[in-house]
């Protein structure tokens, strides 16, 4: 396998493709729970991701909730965010072992709610850098 590497390296030196490859940033997904107890919550409330990264949010108890970035279905207009240019975006329910998943290609900050426990404090944030 070393060898096989070194001459793959040797490979790629020969056709002038070197240090630089490293530094590409590789996508990655954060993971983020909707809990229920002791309260219902975004876990963590706030992710920091890269642009290109994705997020995936995952329900693992029986209460329903949703991932909504849309600012007309926030109950308060100031808990949801987008940055300028984004179109909004919602989940819809996601039941139990239910999953939603968001790559996030703009950067900026997005603040998003459950629509069901917004007023309970289920309310999150995506900083994409
Ligand atoms: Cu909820």
């Amino acid at each position: 396998m070393t060898t096989n590497r070194r001459a793959f390296a040797q490979g790629l030196a020969a056709l002038g493709i070197g240090a630089a490859a490293p530094a590409l940033a590789q996508a990655k997904t954060v993971e983020v729970a909707l809990k229920q107890s002791p309260k219902m919550l975004f876990v963590p409330g706030v992710a920091n991701i890269k642009s290109g990264d994705t997020v995936h949010w995952t329900n693992a108890y029986s209460t329903t909730h949703t991932v909504t970035f849309d600012p007309a279905k926030g109950a308060t207009p100031a808990s949801v965010a987008l940055p300028d240019g984004v179109a909004p975006f919602d989940s819809g329910n996601i039941e139990e072992d239910g999953s939603f998943s968001h790559t996030f290609t703009v950067k900026g900050t997005y603040k998003y709610v459950c629509i069901y426990h917004e007023a309970m404090g289920m309310v999150g944030t995506v900083i994409v850098s």
